[in-house]
Formats: C-alpha cells, sequence, structure tokens
C-alpha cells in the first residue's frame, strides 16, 4: 500500500494552495487504527460563531490569517473594541454536525467556527495529534494563535501534528468549518442528501512516543489461505528499527527491521488460521511494537476474488445479500457517529439477514466498519464521487484521490471491507471514463487486495437493459443502478424487464426501490404507501430471479434520509422516504418482505 513518499508528494501539491496562506500550517497526517490509541477526549460542548460573510478571517476573506476569530480575543468592557467572543456565544456539541442541533442552523451552509478551551500537560519524547474524526467539509485548525493545519473532504479522519504548540496548563483550539457546496468539491453543488456541515466525528488528542506507527497492512496472499503478508510504516525511525508482530491466537511473534523508508515487510505462514466470513467473523487480537510504540487491534483475514461473473469469499462463491444507507443516526436525523447509532443501523441490516451492506455515498464513521467486521457484515464502501462532478478540473481530480487515499488508509485493514466503490450514478462521458479510470488505478495501487466498483446508472433499449458502460472496464464488480416501478415505468412491468451483461463481470443491483411513507397504507398501484414499495420490492425479486450473473443487491435504502430535494408536504417533508426503515425507526412492509426473502436465500 501508499509508501510515505508517494503519500508526501500527493498532499504538497493538494494543499500547496493552503499551505501559501499561511507560514504556520502543516501538512495533515492519518494515523491508522487511531480507535485503539489512547485519547485525550475533546468531545462535548464547543463554543460556535456561524459566519455566513467571511469575517473571521480577518482581512482577506479567503485564506486562514492570525487576525480573525482564530485570535479568540475576548471582549472586555471598557476595552478596545472586540465584536465577536467565542466565551459569550452558544455552544454546539461535538460530535455532531451543526444542522440538526439548532433550528436556526437546520438550512446553514457556509463557514462556522469553533473553539474549546482545554488542558494538556506534554511530556517528554512524545508527540501529540489533534484527531478530526471527519469536519465537513474543509477545515482550518488553530491552536493557541498559531495555525496548525487545513483539511478538505468532509467523511475522512484526519490528524496534525501540534507537538511544541500546546503548552503546558490552558490552550485552546479553533477550528474553521466551511461546509459550502462549490462546483469543484467532491460532492458538487447537488445531492440527494443533506449537506450536513461541522465537526461530525469525535475530536480528541493522541500522544505517541517520538518514533510512532502510523500505519500497517496485514493480508492474506491471494489465492492461499495461510499466507500472511503485510508491513508496518513506523515514522522517526532510523533504518534497522526493529518492528515485532504477535497474534496470540495464531501463536505468532515476528520480527523484522525497518528500511530507510521507516517500512518492516513481513510475510510468514499461519497454519490453522481461521478465515474470517460472515458465518465464522473470527477476529484476531495483534499487537505491533516499534521502539517505544505500541498498537493494538483485532483483525480477520479472508480474501476476495472474481472469477468470471462470480464473486468468490475464501475461495467459494458467494451471493451478498444486502442493504444501501446513508450514515443518519436513527431516530434523530443528522449524522450519525455513536457505537450506538452503528448498532441500530447494522441491526437492522442484520435483521433483514443481511451478509453485506453499502456505505453509501461517502466513507462512513469508523465504528459501522469495526462492527461490520465483528457481526460478520461485508462491506462496500465509496467515494462522494457523485452525479456529474467536475471532470476536467485538476484540483477536483486531487480532491477525489485524496478522499480515496484517506479511505483506503483508515479502512484497509477491516476485514468487511471486499469492495471500494470510486463513484455513483456518473453521467458518461469521455472525461468522466478517464477521471475514474485514474482512481481506480489509484485504488488498485494502494490496495491491490480488494474489488473495485462503482454504482452505474442502468440504460435501456426498451425494456432490455444493457450494462455496457465503458466504466466497467476499469471495474471488477459492476453495480447498476435502477428504479424500474418508480422513476420509470410501473411496479407491474418490472418482470418484463431483461437483461444482458456483455462485459461477463459481476453485477450487483447497487440500487433499487420506491418512496412510502411509513404509516400510509392504501393499493398497492398509489406512490407512497407501503403497499406500493411492497409490491415494487416483490416485483423486482421476480426480475433479479431471471438474472443469471447477479452477485448480490443492495435495495435503496435502509433508512429514511434528509434530502433538500423532496419537497412533497406531509409525505416527504424534506426526506426521501425510500427507506426500509422510517427515520424514527418504524419498519415499513417492505422491510419483512427483503426479511423473508433473504432468510428464504439463506437455507
Ligand atoms: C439514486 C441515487 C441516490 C438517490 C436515489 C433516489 O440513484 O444514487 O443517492 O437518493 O437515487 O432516491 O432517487
Amino acid at each position: 500500500m501508499v509508501g510515505m513518499s508517494r503519500r508526501v508528494a500527493f498532499c504538497l501539491a493538494f494543499y500547496a494552495a493552503l499551505l501559501a496562506s499561511s507560514a504556520h500550517a502543516q501538512e495533515t497526517t492519518l494515523l491508522v487504527d487511531v480507535d485503539h490509541r489512547p485519547q485525550i477526549s475533546l468531545d462535548g460542548p464547543w463554543h460556535f460563531i456561524a459566519d455566513p460573510y467571511r469575517e473571521g478571517w480577518g482581512s482577506n476573506p479567503e485564506h486562514a490569517s492570525l487576525n480573525g476569530y482564530a485570535k479568540n480575543a475576548h471582549y472586555v468592557p471598557g476595552g478596545p473594541l472586540v465584536q465577536y467572543d467565542f466565551a459569550r456565544s452558544p455552544t454546539l456539541n461535538v460530535p455532531g454536525d451543526w444542522n440538526s442541533q439548532k433550528d436556526s442552523l437546520l438550512y446553514y451552509e457556509g463557514l462556522l467556527w469553533y473553539q474549546r478551551d482545554f488542558t494538556y500537560h506534554p511530556k517528554p519524547h512524545t508527540h501529540v495529534f489533534i484527531h478530526f474524526g471527519a469536519a465537513s467539509y474543509a477545515a482550518s485548525i488553530f491552536i493557541n494563535d498559531q495555525h496548525v493545519c487545513d483539511h478538505q473532504g468532509g467523511f475522512t479522519p484526519f490528524d496534525c501534528d501540534i507537538t511544541g504548540i500546546v503548552k503546558d496548563g490552558d490552550n485552546f483550539v479553533v477550528a474553521a468549518v466551511d461546509d459550502t457546496r462549490t462546483v469543484d468539491r467532491v460532492p458538487t453543488l447537488r445531492k440527494d442528501w443533506w449537506n450536513y456541515g461541522g465537526l461530525i466525528r469525535p475530536v480528541s488528542l493522541v500522544e505517541v512516543p517520538d518514533t510512532y506507527i502510523d500505519d500497517y497492512s496485514l493480508q492474506l496472499q491471494r489465492g492461499t489461505q495461510d499466507q500472511i503478508y503485510g508491513y508496518v510504516h513506523v515514522v522517526g525511525a532510523n533504518a534497522g528499527t526493529h518492528v515485532t508482530l504477535g497474534i496470540p491466537g495464531l501463536h505468532i511473534e515476528k520480527d523484522a527491521v525497518t528500511d530507510t523508508n521507516g517500512r518492516a515487510e513481513f510475510s510468514f505462514a499461519a497454519p490453522g488460521l481461521e478465515l474470517w466470513s460472515p458465518e465464522h467473523p473470527r477476529l484476531y487480537d495483534l499487537a505491533l511494537r516499534a521502539g517505544y510504540d505500541q498498537l493494538k487491534d483485532e483483525i480477520g483475514f479472508r480474501t476476495v476474488e472474481v472469477k468470471g461473473d462470480q464473486i468468490l469469499l475464501n475461495g467459494k462463491p458467494i451471493f451478498l445479500r444486502g442493504v444501501s444507507y446513508h450514515d443518519e443516526a436513527p431516530f434523530r436525523s443528522g449524522r450519525s457517529w455513536s457505537e450506538k447509532d452503528a448498532q441500530t443501523l447494522l441491526g437492522w441490516a442484520q435483521e433483514l439477514h443481511c451478509n453485506f451492506v453499502r456505505m453509501a455515498h461517502y466513507p462512513h464513521t469508523e465504528n459501522e466498519y469495526r462492527l461490520a467486521d465483528k457481526l460478520g457484515i461485508l462491506v462496500w464502501s465509496e467515494i462522494p464521487v457523485y452525479w456529474g462532478i467536475n471532470w476536467t478540473n485538476p484540483p477536483t481530480l486531487d480532491a477525489a484521490k485524496h478522499q480515496l487515499w484517506e479511505m483506503i488508509r483508515r479502512d484497509h485493514n477491516h476485514a468487511s471491507v471486499i469492495l471500494w466503490s470510486m463513484s455513483n450514478e456518473t453521467p458518461e462521458s469521455p472525461e468522466r471514463n478517464a477521471f475514474i479510470h485514474q482512481l481506480a488505478v489509484e485504488a488498485r495501487k494502494e490496495d491491490p487486495t480488494r474489488l473495485i466498483t462503482s454504482a452505474i446508472v442502468t440504460h435501456f433499449k426498451g425494456t432490455t437493459a444493457v450494462l455496457a458502460d465503458p466504466l466497467g472496464q476499469d471495474l471488477d464488480v459492476l453495480g447498476y443502478n435502477e428504479y424500474i416501478g418508480w422513476y420509470q415505468g410501473t411496479a407491474a412491468t418490472i418482470p418484463d424487464y431483461t437483461w444482458q451483461n456483455p462485459m461477463g463481470k459481476p453485477v450487483i443491483m447497487s440500487e433499487f426501490g420506491a418512496g412510502a411513507k411509513a404509516g400510509l397504507h392504501g393499493p398497492d398501484t398509489e406512490k407512497f404507501t407501503e403497499e406500493y414499495q411492497d409490491n415494487v420490492y416483490r416485483q423486482q425479486f421476480q426480475m433479479m430471479e431471471k438474472i443469471p450473473f447477479l452477485r448480490g443487491m443492495t435495495p435503496w435504502a435502509l433508512m429514511d434520509f434528509r434530502s433538500p430535494m423532496r419537497q412533497l408536504p406531509g409525505i416527504q417533508d424534506d426526506y426521501n422516504r425510500k427507506g426500509l426503515v422510517s427515520d424514527k425507526g418504524e419498519k415499513k412492509k417492505a422491510f419483512f418482505t427483503l426479511q423473508d426473502y433473504y432468510a428464504k436465500m439463506q437455507k
């Protein structure tokens, strides 16, 4: 997977413009497995100032400046003029999007400043990072009057090294978070979900020794079921630094030394290894040590491959009984982030007898992947290259590549993840093909062990679906979205449709479905009734049973989710109602139909 030098080169290009704006800001990193490291939580109430006119930037409204709100000045009666004061400002909970916390912020998009105080006691020979689980969409971070880092991409974590900036005793952090939609961002101006902004995932301080592990990867060698290979990357290590790796459950204790790039390679046999699978999600405790640093993880080993139009898990064909879902919090809406949220969402997937989920349309919170590892649920993980983005703009490609890199870096040790998705429903064009081709090349370089996919729009010739989008050439598995019975045709016509797969690759029906308001009943021909949705599912199953190359399905969607595109009063009220469960947790008729269908498939 990634070498440090590639990462540095990539980040230098990406951040050049931002760095130019501040002499102090540094590059961020991403500490793998950070949730298993001891952390000092900075979660809780943070003061905030919504700043639609970008006053807080100081003299230059486009760039980070220490003359604005980052200074964290205080208004003192009788003192100099100060026109803001975090200490007198209201608070928002972190983690959490701002939209769902205050009625006045429900539709707010733009710049919002966060601030909190914290105490810290530096230790010798220790690096300290401030870790952000995700900040949507762009963030500039300031500690004690210093601009420490910038980050773009709303769904992936970043860590800024604040060693030497954070001082003994009282400190403060200011985060300028901006979720303005722009044509160049990923995603871009239009999307069928809420543009939740803010510090949507946990924030913490993470201490590591001077020499520390920032990345590792361990995988089964393709084609084998007991040969493990991988690497541990150590920052600050001289060549020849010893790295140990222990898997007590397999009686494995290995030793390797770092090369001049800080990388120690491992390759060994693991006799008696129990493979990870949905039926047997065996995780092994893993302990890594390099100098004074140690990292623990729980890791599963499995292989995933494609053979003809089959998907093989651990060498055997598998059918993926899935469901798609947004990272939206059950019962309260807003961004999901807690373990309880993850348990509810994946708990519903389990009730449906799913062995697979599509985490749409962006990387979800890491605890969902952890739980999927434990529950034995396979995962499709996606970056928000959604609908028509700016295919010809190099910074847009950089932003997509960067989000892809961060997704793979964060999640490449989760056995549950089998598919990296490059995009969703992108309109066909040579520019689009070239853009996603580059992403696929990047993904394969970063992670040669998993499969590459995309959710593609299905094109029809009459009632024949022809799966010939040229994007398929770059993919291992073809995802196709279709809404027969909702946006096209009636439910009754669904079984008439036939499917052709000229590329001969495995196909997943990555979306199908219909809207229904929970509790709205009526004839199964009336849209938005539970009966209509249920009927669409039943007809879809009939059609899909006749598709010989179908290897899985992820109907749209597990739960209703907020979207400003859904305006029908009394029915949608700002929610996409294609959930099998409502945003309040009510199960609709189709939930039980899918549950029965998957139960029968299991037998
Ligand atoms: C799609 C999109 C998904 C939408 C869905 C819908 O094709 O991929 O993001 O929410 O359709 O409900 O229209």
